[in-house]
C-alpha cells in the first residue's frame, strides 16, 4: 500500500494552488497581497507583545499563509457534492448563516478544519452559499433557472472519483493527491463564457444579481480570496495608495486593543467581459460584476454570554447609525460604533474574568521549574504564575458582516427585502450532514488545554 498524504497537506496545496490562480484572474488580488504583507511585517515589528504571544503559541507561522475565500452554489447536489470534496482536505461544515433577513436569498456554512493542531497547519476556510430559489417571488422564472441548474456539472468527472477513492481508501497517494488539487480546482475558476442567453441573465439579474451570477455559469467560480492582517484599519488607510478602493466602513466590532471576533473590509467587484450566448450557436459581448477583494483581522473567539454582548452593542450601534452603501455617514457610524462598545471589557483579563471570552491555557516558565503548592484552582494557578491564557482565535464568520460583504458587491439599489426564513434542517438535509456547533467547538479546545496542564503538574509531581 503507498503511503497517503494528510488531510491537512492536501489542504495547504488546494490553498495555495487557489490563491495562485486568484492571483492570476484578479490582479488587485495580488496587490492586496503585498499590501497585508507589508502591513504585517510592520505590526510585528511595532508589537513586540503581540510578536511573542503569538509565537509562544504556535500561530505565527500560519498568519502569512491564511486566507478565506467563499462560493455560491445552486442545487442540493452540487452542496452535498462540495461537502464529500472538501472532508478529503480536512474541511468541516462550521455553524449555519441565514443570510435571506439581510435580503441576500442564499443560507450557508463554513468549511474549515477543527481541531488545534490542523487549524495550525493551515486554517483555510470557504465561505459556501447556498442559493434559495424558494424565496424568489417569480414562479416562472424560479422553474428555469431550478432546470439550468439541473442540467451543469460543476465537478470534474475525476475529482468525483479521486473522492470517491479517497473516501473508500481513507486518504490519497500522493500521485493522486495532486491530480485530486488540480481537478477540483475546475470547479472554481472563472468562465467568461456564460451558460444561458443575455435576455435570460438580465432576467435573472432583474430578480436578484446573486441569481444572475450563481445560475448564468458554468461553475461557482471563487468570488473572493481573503488573506488575514494585523493591523486592519492601517492596510484600509494604505489602500488608496496602492490604487484600490476601499468599502465605506470596516464591517464588525470597532478598533480596539484587545481584537474580538472578526474585522472586514473589502473593495468592489470588477465589471468584466463575458460573453453570452446569443441563441444562434454564437456569442454577444456583455459584462458581468462578481467578484472582489477582501481582507479580515481576527480576534478571539467569544463565548455565548460575550457575543450575545456583540450582538446586542451592534444593534444599539445601528439603532443610532446605519451604514449607508456610498459611505456618507462613515464617520458617524465608526464613532457611534466606538461609543456603544465602551461596554465591551478591553483587557484580556477582564474579558475572561467576565467568561465573554475562549482562552487556551499553557504552564508558565515557572512552573516548569516549581510546582504549585497542590491547587487544581485555575484563577490561583493564573494568580500564582503558574499558568498563562492567550485567545483562542475566532476562525467563523459574522452574519451582519457577511451580508455588509455581499451588499456593497450587489450595487446600488439592489436592496431587497425576503421575508426571514433560516432554515437550518433544510439546509442540513440538502448538506447531508449537520453543521458543526463552533461554540461547542472552542469551550472543547478551552477545556483540553486547561486540562493538559493539570495533568502535566501531576505528572511531573507524581
Ligand atoms: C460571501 C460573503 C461572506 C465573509 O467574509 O463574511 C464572506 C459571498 O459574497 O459569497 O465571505
Ligand atoms: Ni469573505
Amino acid at each position: 500500500m503507498t503511503a497517503k498524504v494528510s488531510a491537512s497537506d492536501i489542504r495547504t496545496s488546494f490553498s495555495s494552488a487557489m490563491s495562485a490562480m486568484y492571483r492570476d484572474e484578479v490582479p488587485a488580488y495580488g496587490t492586496l497581497m503585498e499590501l497585508v504583507a507589508r502591513v504585517n511585517d510592520e505590526t510585528l515589528t511595532s508589537d513586540p507583545e503581540l510578536k511573542a504571544r503569538l509565537e509562544a503559541t504556535d500561530n505565527l507561522q500560519r498568519i502569512s499563509e491564511e486566507r478565506h475565500g467563499a462560493i455560491r452554489l445552486g442545487t442540493a447536489a452540487e452542496l452535498a457534492m462540495m461537502r464529500r470534496i472538501f472532508a478529503v482536505m480536512g474541511m468541516c461544515p462550521v455553524g449555519y448563516y441565514d443570510l435571506s433577513t439581510a435580503g441576500v436569498p442564499v443560507h450557508s456554512t463554513a468549511f474549515r478544519p477543527v481541531g488545534e493542531v490542523a487549524l495550525k497547519h493551515n486554517p483555510f476556510r470557504v465561505f459556501t452559499s447556498l442559493l434559495r430559489l424558494d424565496l424568489i417571488a417569480d414562479e416562472a422564472l424560479r422553474n428555469e433557472a431550478a432546470v439550468i441548474l439541473a442540467e451543469r456539472q460543476i465537478f470534474t468527472l475525476r475529482a468525483v472519483e479521486l473522492t470517491t477513492k479517497a473516501e473508500a481508501e481513507s486518504g490519497l497517494s500522493e500521485e493522486d493527491a495532486e491530480q485530486f488539487v488540480a481537478e477540483v480546482l475546475e470547479t472554481f475558476r472563472w468562465h467568461d463564457k456564460a451558460n444561458v442567453a443575455l435576455s435570460m441573465y438580465h432576467r435573472l439579474h432583474d430578480a436578484h444579481r446573486l441569481i444572475a451570477d450563481v445560475v448564468s455559469f458554468k461553475g461557482p467560480h471563487i468570488n473572493h480570496l481573503t488573506p488575514r492582517t494585523l493591523d486592519i484599519d492601517k492596510v484600509q488607510a494604505l489602500m488608496p495608495e496602492y490604487g484600490i478602493a476601499p468599502k465605506a466602513v470596516v464591517e464588525g466590532p470597532p478598533t480596539r486593543k484587545c481584537p474580538i471576533l472578526l474585522r472586514q473590509t473589502s473593495f468592489k467587484a470588477l465589471e468584466e467581459p463575458v460573453s453570452f450566448q446569443d441563441g444562434k450557436g454564437g456569442w454577444k459581448d456583455g459584462t458581468h460584476t462578481a467578484r472582489f477583494g477582501e481582507i479580515e483581522q481576527r480576534g478571539v473567539a467569544l463565548t455565548p454570554k460575550g457575543r450575545a454582548l456583540y450582538d446586542k452593542l451592534l444593534d444599539d450601534t445601528r439603532k443610532v447609525v446605519r451604514p449607508t452603501a456610498d459611505g456618507s455617514n462613515a464617520v458617524a457610524y465608526e464613532a457611534a460604533l466606538a461609543d456603544t462598545f465602551q461596554a465591551f471589557p478591553d483587557n484580556w483579563a477582564a474579558i475572561r474574568a467576565e467568561r465573554l471570552g475562549y482562552f487556551s491555557y499553557s504552564l508558565t516558565e515557572k512552573a516548569k521549574m516549581s510546582l504549585p503548592s497542590g491547587t487544581r484552582d485555575r484563577d490561583t494557578l493564573i494568580a500564582e504564575g503558574f499558568i498563562r491564557f492567550d485567545p483562542i482565535v475566532y476562525e467563523d464568520f459574522l452574519p451582519v458582516s457577511a451580508a455588509g460583504i455581499f451588499q456593497s458587491n450587489l450595487g446600488d439599489g439592489a436592496q431587497q427585502e425576503f421575508i426571514a426564513s433560516p432554515n437550518q434542517k433544510r439546509f442540513e438535509a440538502d448538506l447531508g450532514a449537520e453543521v458543526l456547533n463552533e461554540f461547542d467547538h472552542y469551550e472543547g479546545i478551552e477545556k483540553a488545554s486547561f486540562e493538559a496542564c493539570l495533568k502535566a503538574l501531576q505528572t511531573r509531581a507524581a
